[in-house]
């Protein structure tokens, strides 16, 4: 089928979240986007909610580039509070990084600001660098196809999570600072319990024997979540009204699912179907077949599912640890029947490396002796909610500094009872060592840290500025887990 035409299915069968395309021509024709950050009214279980909006003039969420070509934007503020948006898995310079104080001040209301630079391929996504607006869905998917993307034949679907509470996130902050909020409950033994959680239950919705996916259990004294939400969303929408996915009977589609939840781990669950992994965080890996993938917090996984023939209704479920609500999407092909999805399943586990430790980019770091090991403790997290690195609660502190040319290991040891999926800007990193074990592990830009894990990461120092290295639960940030990385003596 011609790619023209199967866009045109996609796009026509796909109920909500048809991605707009730019075509090379018009890209070319009209070489700079329009963003607008504003506010918009959505309905979660039969309750109107205003939440932020970051979109493309064309009216849609999210948008694509054509890799190798500059990217230009213009960002506007339509709210009445400053914004600045973060382009997250980019690696464009320093100061166009979304990044208020190390890049460039937010956005005040009616401010526009230009961006131009080279787009990284792969599934990114866009959000506010400013306070909790995460929280409140100020985020976008950024997908960059490259000319080989562009060239396959395949069915695309783009899916963006989010965590969801009708609450004020700054009260919830402020409520968990002062020793509040679910983070003092799960300090006493009240989440024992999760440490004999029955993995088994992992992909019950199919019933399918998951024994293979088996999974340690997290520590005893480890806290899951600090937050309790109201509803978790795929796209926007929760299982009493899901996405459904119109599928060719046999096809492929690739599923380019990215973790924009401000503070929740979670697990793809494919049910019955089994799928490829075949990118992380918009990194190619060697291919790693599962029904079940683990998806931190910012972190984005693309999947590629083959499906059998005849018709059928699949739900792809996304289950968050550590509680038993779920979201999700519906893949649906032919005349198949879709069936009302339990908003409630089984309890979830902790997200583990099990998984990480078996990937393997396809373009990894090329051979180089390092340059230095910078030790990095994840810290904090008592009663007082202070969270930080190196025993140091900060937003834009350095962190550590290098130099152009140098080739770094960061070693992060968290020394929490929580896990903290950690970014660093500017850069991509690879994963070389889990809990003693030396991997040639996935590149990345987000890593997930378990309590008492030992993980180092590996990155070139390619990028001169003034970088954000941080823990992407958006309240650990706002509460300390948060430094820079420094380039000294920068050309
Ligand atoms: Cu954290």
């Amino acid at each position: 089928m011609p790619l023209i035409s199967r866009r045109h299915f996609i796009a026509g069968l796909s109920s909500t979240a048809a991605i707009p395309l730019l075509s090379r021509a018009a890209f070319a024709a009209k070489d700079q986007t329009q963003l607008t950050v504003d506010t918009r009214v959505i309905e979660v279980k039969g309750k109107a909610a205003k939440v932020f909006s970051l979109d493309a003039a064309r009216g849609k969420q999210g948008f694509n580039f054509d890799a190798g070509q500059s990217l230009r934007l213009r960002l506007t503020n339509r709210l009445s509070e400053p914004t600045l948006v973060h382009w997250h898995g980019q690696t464009p310079p320093t100061e166009q990084d979304g990044v208020p104080v190390l890049s460039q001040p937010a956005l005040k209301p009616n401010e526009s600001y230009d961006y131009d630079f080279e787009p990284r391929a792969g599934t990114h996504w866009m959000h506010s660098h400013v306070g909790l607006q995460e929280q409140k869905l100020l985020a976008a998917p950024m997908i960059v196809r490259s000319r080989a993307d562009v060239a396959t034949d395949e069915q695309e679907h783009v899916v963006l999570l989010h965590d969801f509470t009708f609450r004020e996130p700054e009260e919830i902050l402020a409520e968990l600072k002062s020793g509040g909020g679910d983070h003092a409950t799960h300090s006493g033994g009240g989440m024992s319990g999760m440490a004999g959680m029955d993995h088994s239950n992992m992909g019950n919705m199919s019933g399918m024997d998951h024994s293979k996916m088996a999974m340690p259990a997290p520590d005893a004294g480890a806290m899951l979540n600090d937050i309790t939400f109201d509803a978790f969303l795929a796209n926007d929408r929760t299982l009493d009204d899901p996405e459904v996915v119109r599928v060719e009977k046999g096809g492929r589609v690739r599923l380019r699912i990215i973790n924009g939840a401000a503070a929740s781990n979670m697990w793809v669950d494919l049910g019955g179907l089994e799928g490829e992994l075949i990118a992380v965080d918009g990194n190619e890996i060697e291919p790693v077949k599962e029904k079940v993938f683990p998806l931190g917090i910012a972190q984005r996984a693309d999947i590629r599912i083959s499906l059998p023939g005849g018709s059928g209704v699949w739900p792809v479920l996304f289950r968050p640890e550590g509680t038993q609500q779920q979201t999700g999407i519906v893949l649906v092909a032919g005349d198949g029947q879709i069936a009302r999805i339990a908003a409630e399943g089984a309890m979830a586990p902790a997200l583990d490396l099990a998984m990480e430790l078996k990937l393997k980019a396809l373009k990894g770091l090329a051979p180089e002796p390092l340059t230095r090991t910078e030790m990095v403790m994840l810290t904090g997290g008592d009663k007082d909610y202070v969270w930080g690195l190196n025993g140091k609660a900060s937003m834009h502190d350095t962190l550590f500094t290098v130099r152009h040319g140098e080739r770094i290991a960061i070693m992060m040891h968290n020394m929490t009872t929580m896990s903290h999926p950690m970014h660093l800007h500017g850069h991509h990193f690879q994963v070389v060592n889990i809990n003693g074990q030396k991997i040639e592990g996935a590149m990345r830009d987000t890593m997930l840290v378990p309590p008492n894990a030992m993980v180092t990461v590996v990155f070139d120092a390619d990028n001169p500025g003034n970088w954000a290295f941080h823990c992407h639960h958006v309240y650990h940030m706002n509460a300390g887990m948060m430094g820079a990385v420094a380039y000294v003596n920068a050309a």
